[in-house]
């Protein structure tokens, strides 16, 4: 038993769960339905990896929504108003209403949720794309087992005949990522208090047969504060204790563990997870730091990406640590959870042959763990064939012409300063207002309108080949007409297009360049039922032609108002995709770049007089430890500024981002020196514009006046309340209108009402 898995992904291969999920909501199906979905995946799920040679597969891995939001349910930690009683079980409701705010439904007042009871927040897990829901502690907090979870699953695998290996995110991560109610204090202090849940957790663990138990500390990959060490070691002294029995395998993912390492190495626990993907030189440290009866887990398959593993690279580490070790006290695992991986290659029969060879999914991830593991135990020879086979693959990767391309590497090599350069930004604003004559307070919007079920239908049509692509096109054209003169209408200022022809904005844009590739399932969890497809970037990045050209052309043909085209930026792109790893990353940030300054440029010579260049996850890039960030923040400005600086000064570029702190970047943010940025400000009260205030930030700034999250319309007289905010603090003439964040997950219903408002406030201001 030497193959390990962290966990598996939960939506299953055909996204059951977001169907069964989004059919309970709508109220189409009841609970015990959702339940029996919920049940049938992670049966089928522990039966894959047991075929794949998983003996002992994760448990409690799995989550109806979000496994902090679980283990907050578990513990109690659930604030007034969501209908729960101590004492109580939680009910789906409740976790529902938690995760997504009231919906002012009857079960939801049947259930004791006040109607207007807000969602927790969400944010990103680590650096990865899925967001957790973050736990809020008061400051009294008094964590009560609601019921012990972990121990449900262990059960309901054992009834399957599966024993299991449950799954708990550890209390000191549990606590950090976790705020305390009103931002005061801090949730390590809640520790002791914590502590006997996860004891009587181990305890009944054990009690119901389990051996080991997979202790999830993602926390060891950050730059801890000395205290957050010594929680780790009062922590750990007591769960050892607490069912002596009971392996601990503490697991730590994302990266180097540094001076945590030997924090880690010195915990009383029986083994260790190492992620030796992000951080292979740990394996040297670990086999000689370790204690001599300390298992460790060897983390080796990647589990954040898609590439088929390099099994001769990885049976070397492997064997490395079985010259020092014996094998008893080896596991072979991935390097994380696999819930960022898609769940299974072999539906991409659309993938041409030759790129498919190259690629693992979650199940091709675990045959790999399980040829390794057979090697370490059986020998080489055992495992020959797959050696032989996974060389070949690899050689034939590495030797492809498809991943190489000269022009690219040309253009890339005669890149010069100036390309990252415009004219100063003052000069730019005179040649803008000149050029645009836009009134003060101009209004305009992020550039997705509703992606209403008519076009999602219209789409899956046209994939199914069922309506010709003159007339799908022809259905775009009218969408986006009526969206241009509804726009003109209620007197916005700057328009958009709609969007109505692209689906997620990495993946639309990934179908056009070159280097790219999509997959048909290849889905990953985002948050909830939502789900991402990252496209695959394989080979050098280009743009063959225009991509978004077209539609910004006839979309400015029907309108006098300036049209604003809209593009995904390179940061963005990158973050959002599966990388190759065969160059370094900010190589590839830098060739997508070019292709979209390529198409920033084409932009403007169609006449486009503004152009936005997205870039909500520049913030989500930044690496997890702090003495990295400065050279991935001079990097992604300096990508950010090719892509924006072929064109000329009155050419206006604006950009948009997302839920970001921005405080400790805005430095950075000034820097990528954008015409106009769009943030998202409405939820907290105009308290991130904070951050630009404090900076002076020097450059026009759209505030969102509405918080686009919620299904609630806001008042003109709110929206104008929040710009009377703004304008005392950045000075009037610099300041935009508009929404939070794009429109393409609301409905129309809301959408006409709320931005009517906004112009009317827009035009009260201006008064
Ligand atoms: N695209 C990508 N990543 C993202 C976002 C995005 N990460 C952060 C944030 N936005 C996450 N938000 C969402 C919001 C909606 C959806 C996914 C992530 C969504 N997905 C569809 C679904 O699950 O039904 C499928 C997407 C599609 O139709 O193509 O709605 O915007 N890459
Ligand atoms: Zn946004």
């Amino acid at each position: 038993m030497t193959a390990y898995n962290l966990g598996f992904p939960r939506m299953g291969l055909r996204r059951e769960l977001k169907t069964a999920l989004e059919a309970h909501w709508s109220g189409q199906a009841d609970e015990a339905a959702l339940l029996a979905t919920a049940a049938e995946l992670r049966a089928r799920h522990w039966a894959l990896q047991r075929a794949v040679g998983i003996a002992v597969p994760p448990s409690n891995d799995f989550a109806l929504y979000d496994h902090v939001l679980d283990h907050a349910c578990a513990f109690g930690v659930i604030p007034e108003g969501y209908g729960w009683r101590p004492g109580e079980p939680v009910s789906l409701a409740t976790r529902f209403a938690l995760a997504r705010g009231a919906r002012g439904t009857a079960g939801e007042r049947a259930a004791g949720i006040a109607p207007g009871a807000p969602a927790l927040e969400m944010t990103k897990w680590f650096d990865t794309n899925y967001h957790y829901l973050v736990p809020v502690f008061r400051p009294d907090q008094a964590f009560i087992a609601t019921g012990f979870p972990a121990v449900d699953a262990f059960e309901e695998a054992k009834a399957l005949g599966y024993p299991t290996r449950p799954v708990l995110l550890g209390p000191v991560s549990f606590l950090l990522l976790g705020k305390m109610a009103g931002g005061a204090g801090d949730p390590l202090a809640l520790l002791p208090g914590l502590l006997p849940l996860y004891a009587e957790t181990l305890r009944r663990l054990a009690a119901a047969g389990a051996r080991e138990v997979q202790m999830d500390e993602p926390c060891l990959s950050l730059d801890l504060q000395p205290a957050a060490r010594t929680a780790l070691r009062a922590a750990y002294l007591v769960l050892a204790g607490a069912a002596p029995r009971l392996s601990l395998m503490l697991a730590a993912y994302f990266g180097d563990l540094r001076e945590n390492l030997e924090t880690a190495l010195g915990l009383p626990v029986a083994g260790l997870h190492l992620d030796l993907v992000r951080a292979p030189r740990m394996l040297d440290l670990a086999l000689r730091q370790a204690p001599p009866r300390m298992m460790l887990s060897l983390g080796v398959v990647d589990g954040r990406n898609v590439w088929a593993t390099d099994l001769s690279r990885a049976f070397q580490q492997v064997r490395a640590a079985a010259a020092a070790r014996r094998f008893e006290l080896l596991q072979v695992a991935p390097s994380c959870s696999l819930l960022h991986s898609p769940v299974d290659l072999a539906g991409e029969t659309g993938l041409d042959p030759e790129l498919r060879g190259w690629m693992a999914f979650a199940r091709q991830k675990l045959e790999e763990v399980a040829i390794l593991a057979r090697g370490l135990t059986a020998g080489r020879g055992a495992i020959a064939a797959e050696l032989a086979a996974s060389d070949a693959r690899q050689e034939a990767r590495r030797r492809s012409p498809r991943l190489h391309d000269p022009a690219v590497a040309e253009r890339l090599a005669a890149g010069r300063a100036e390309d990252a350069a415009r004219v100063p930004f003052a000069e730019r604003r005179m040649a803008q207002q000149t050029r645009l004559r836009l009134p003060g307070f101009p209004t305009t919007t992020i550039g997705s309108f509703p992606q209403t079920a008519e076009i999602r239908a219209a789409r899956a049509a046209r994939k199914r080949g069922e309506v010709t692509e003159a007339a799908y096109h022809a259905f775009l054209t009218e969408r986006m007409a009526e969206a241009i003169r509804w726009q003109e209408e209620i007197g916005l200022d700057v328009l958009v297009h709609g969007e109505f022809e692209r689906n997620d904005m990495v993946e639309h844009f990934a179908d056009f360049l070159t280097g790219f590739a999509v997959t048909k399932s290849g889905w990953v969890q985002s948050y909830g039922s939502r789900c991402v497809k990252p496209p695959v970037i394989f080979g050098d990045v280009s743009r063959p032609g225009p991509m978004t050209v077209e539609w910004a052309r006839r979309a400015q043909a029907l309108t006098e108002r300036p049209m604003k085209g809209m593009l995904t930026g390179p940061v963005t792109m990158l973050q959002w995709s599966f990388v190759r790893d065969d160059i370094p990353r900010a190589a590839v940030r830098r060739q997508l770049a070019y292709a979209i300054r390529d198409e920033v440029t084409d932009l403007e010579a169609a006449g486009i007089p503004i152009v936005q260049i997205d870039e909500p996850a520049f913030r989500e890039g930044l690496p997890l430890r702090r003495d990295e960030w400065d050279a991935y923040l001079t990097d992604a400005v300096h990508c950010f500024r090719i892509s924006a600086s072929g064109v000329r000064p009155e050419t206006q570029i604006h950009t948009h981002m997302c839920y970001s702190e921005f405080n400790d970047i805005m430095d950075r943010i000034a820097q990528m020196d954008a015409d106009v940025i769009s943030i998202e400000t409405a939820r907290s009260r105009m308290e991130l514009l904070a951050a630009f205030v404090d900076f002076a930030y020097p450059n026009e700034i759209g505030p969102g006046v509405y918080d686009i999250h919620a299904p609630r319309v806001p008042e003109a007289a709110e929206m104008e309340r929040l710009l009377r905010i703004a304008a005392q603090r950045v000075p009037a003439e610099r300041i935009w209108v508009n929404p939070d964040c794009g429109l393409k997950t609301r409905r129309w219903e809301e959408v006409r009402p709320a931005l009517q408002r906004m112009v009317e406030a827009a035009r009260t201001l201006r008064g």
